[in-house]
């Protein structure tokens, strides 16, 4: 298979974090609240704990997750305030929507902040940095709140830069820049170095990014195991992971349940393939493609099995859609009557989040499949079906 790439930019990775995010919506939508220390997390007096706090309330050491009743033993004339979560949650759809004009590839890490891969947008809008100012821009006019933004080749780069200027930061971290941005960091700003690491390190009089840099990739790896290989390169600044755009939680499936309960392989197969085909006509309608295939099968005693299968590539290809529910079906091994299959797709992305690995052989094919679609859309469902299919298309619902 030839692997065609053509798209050798270099990553450009934005990191969006809201300043002080659920105290900061209160003082927004109450001006009486702007300049004074307020916490978010209910009755002071109560047994729980901050959400967060206003920068004002920083000042007297408040901080998320500390008890209420040690918040204002810090700061009795501050202003408690309940978690109003569908209020931060309408917000945090609109930061989103602002992101989505930007990027496909956004991976939402919380309510307010999120990673934007922009390398591909930025033929579009010239920079990463003139994205990261148009979003900064765009949150302070259209919800009149403040972010911080960073912007790196990675993602451990990036939420640093996001993190080193707060509130209401821009940080551009250069090639060049990173390890001077990153010598001096305590080892704890390192993903993946909670205290007992941290622990291990001072022990070896390690604490800054600097000191961690003496030690070589196999005394690491001897100390931490795999961890230790991730604190060698991201002590270095490297960090290949991707951004993932979050749709897990997103599917796409068809199902049917035949008029009579069915028990031959073959016909099961069939329908197999059909429902295939809607499922990969979907996903190229929404400009989708997917990495997971699961089927359904409904027994006629009505117990129901599901089986999954994750590729190592995303498709929006009928035939891949169908080879790997074919496979799965026949690893059932069933010989009991069978009167519901079905065929989803989950861990959903754009179109083009593989574009660097795309086969031509393959563009040719989701070009075909594409035609097909386009037919079907203008002359019916019936004017173009795969001989296959004819057989058992009267059993679709
Ligand atoms: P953060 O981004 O960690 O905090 P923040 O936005 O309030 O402040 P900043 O980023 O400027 O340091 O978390 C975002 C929101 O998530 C926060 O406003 C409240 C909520 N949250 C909790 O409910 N509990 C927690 O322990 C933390 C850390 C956050
Ligand atoms: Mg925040």
């Amino acid at each position: 298979m030839s692997i065609v790439n053509n798209n050798q930019r270099k990553p450009q990775i934005i990191h969006v974090d809201m300043d002080a995010f659920y105290a900061s919506i209160e003082q927004r939508d109450n001006p009486d609240l702007r300049g004074k220390p307020v916490v978010v997390g209910g009755d002071p007096n109560g047994r729980g704990v901050a959400s967060t706090c206003s920068y004002e309330a920083r000042k007297y050491g408040i901080r998320s997750a500390m008890p209420l009743a040690e918040a204002k033993r810090r700061c009795p004339h501050a202003v408690f305030l309940p978690v109003d979560m569908p209020k931060y949650a309408k917000v945090s759809s609109q930061l989103h929507r602002i992101f989505e004009d930007y990027t496909p590839i956004i991976e939402p890490l919380s309510l307010d902040e999120a990673f934007l891969d922009v390398t591909h947008s930025i033929r579009l809008f010239g920079s990463a940095f003139a994205i990261a100012t148009r979003i900064k821009d765009r949150i302070k006019q259209e919800l009149n709140l403040t972010a911080s933004v960073g912007i790196a080749p990675n993602k451990f780069l990036a939420k640093l830069a996001s993190d080193a200027k707060k509130p209401d930061g821009f940080v551009v971290i250069r090639e060049e820049e990173i390890q001077n941005f990153l010598d001096p960091l305590p080892v704890e700003r390192i993903w993946g170095v909670g205290p007992k690491t941290a622990e291990k390190l001072y022990a070896l009089q390690i604490k800054t990014i600097r000191d961690l840099k003496e030690l070589d990739e196999s005394k690491l790896t001897g100390l931490f195991g795999v961890l230790g290989s991730q604190l060698y390169y991201l002590a270095r600044g490297i960090d290949h992971r991707n951004v993932e755009p979050d749709r897990e939680a997103k599917s796409i499936g068809r199902e049917t349940t035949f008029p009579d309960d069915l028990t031959d392989p073959e016909v099961l197969e069939t329908i197999l393939l059909n429902l295939s085909t809607e499922v990969g006509r979907r996903l190229r309608k929404e400009s989708l493609k997917a990495r997971t295939v699961t089927i359904k099968v409904r027994f006629a005693d009505f117990k129901t099995v599901t089986r999954s299968k994750s590729l190592d590539y995303y498709t929006n290809l009928d035939k891949d859609i169908f080879a790997e529910a074919s496979r799965l079906l026949q690893e059932l091994r069933i010989h009991r009557p069978v009167r519901l299959l079905g065929v989803t797709v989950h861990n959903l992305a754009p179109k083009d989040i593989d574009q660097s690995l795309f086969a031509s052989t393959d563009q040719e094919q989701e070009k075909l499949s594409r035609t097909v679609d386009i037919i079907k859309e203008r002359f019916g469902e019936k004017s173009i079906t795969l001989a296959r299919l004819l057989k058992t298309d009267s059993t679709q619902q």
